[in-house]
């Protein structure tokens, strides 16, 4: 569990709305996982990794931060990339706070994005991120852009993945939480259910597992989920997008089907604290990442 040691100088509780926000790959999920203190949002080295908005709360006696991680941004291709960057643009609409995070060995956010971020008028905090790996020149680069902005900002240089700094950062944050009762109960972590947990964790055994655009061409839904008192049984359904990709999948007499499945179900019996029976099918739907019809379905247009 996670021991908080901020203490608040008044007594009223505090709540709100932090949006994480970033170029894919940066660090965005790693950070949110490291500051709830549990693996809410799937990590890899892949980017694009995160597809939705996915909530992960923080909560202490005196306050409850909702922090948001979101899709990296990008230019979009298809019609899932869009709606990708729409939950980006809500996340900023009702922000209370921004975490702005920038790995300093990879690209930086477009200069509209500072523009909007300007404009938007929430307190921001420009993250760099990734200390234990990046050069001083690259730190030095990055402290450079920032000073750059012509507009009221804070900074903190951090580790995500070694949680360095990441208790001063949720320090800055606290500042601009304003004083409300908390949104969700005390004992939430998240406002997903545990299903979409079980799909995230497929899809993140998908992205290890498989090269080049194989990953992105998968989508997982949870057909069927019982919790039952000494396991739970999952039915998952990996679809693709052309009969090809479906042969990729399954592997050669169905081994790499196999070795995602049982990769994940371990995953999810850590992340469940119980017995996992998961079941995976493979079925292809044409095109669905450009079908808008398709991705409504599968939870990608609010
Ligand atoms: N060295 C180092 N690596 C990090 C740090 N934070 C994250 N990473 C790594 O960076 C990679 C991407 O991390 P994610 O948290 O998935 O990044 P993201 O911003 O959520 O990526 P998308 O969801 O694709 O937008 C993973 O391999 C992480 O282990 C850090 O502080 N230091
Ligand atoms: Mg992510």
């Amino acid at each position: 569990m996670y021991i908080i040691h901020i203490k608040l100088d008044s007594k009223t509780h505090k709540s709100g709305f932090v949006t994480i926000i970033g170029k894919p790959n940066a660090g965005k999920s790693t950070l949110m996982n490291a500051l709830v203190g549990e693996k809410l949002s799937i990590v890899t080295p892949k980017a694009q990794t995160t597809r939705h908005r996915i909530f992960g709360i923080l909560n202490a006696d005196d306050f409850q931060i909702v922090f948001s991680d979101t899709p990296g941004i990008i230019t979009p291709h298809y019609e899932m990339q869009k709606s990708m960057m729409k939950f980006v643009s809500y996340s900023l609409e009702d922000a209370d706070a921004i975490i702005c995070l920038t790995d300093p060995m990879d690209e930086k956010i477009e200069p509209e994005m500072v523009e909007r971020i300007k404009k938007s008028r929430i307190p921001v905090v420009f993250v760099t991120n990734k200390i234990d790996e990046a050069t001083s020149a690259q730190l030095e680069a990055i402290r450079q852009w920032y000073a750059t902005f012509d507009f009221p900002y804070h900074t903190i240089e951090i580790s995500a993945l070694k949680s360095k700094n990441t208790i001063e950062l949720l320090g800055m944050i606290l500042q601009f939480m304003p004083i409300h009762p908390p949104y969700y109960d005390k004992e939430d972590l998240t406002d997903r259910p545990e299903r979409f947990f079980a799909s995230e964790i497929i899809r993140e055994k998908i992205l290890l597992n498989y090269r080049q655009e194989i990953p992105y061409s998968c989508e997982v839904i949870i057909s069927g989920f019982k919790d039952k008192p000494e396991m739970n049984v999952v039915m998952a359904e990996i679809i693709v997008e052309r009969d090809s990709q479906k042969g990729i999948i399954i592997g050669p007499k169905g081994a790499m089907l196999k070795k995602v499945g049982t990769e994940a179900r371990i995953a999810m019996e850590e992340f469940f604290g119980k017995k996992v029976f998961l079941e995976t099918h493979v079925r292809v739907i044409k095109d669905w990442r450009s079908n808008i019809n398709q991705l409504k379905k599968f939870g990608y247009e609010n």
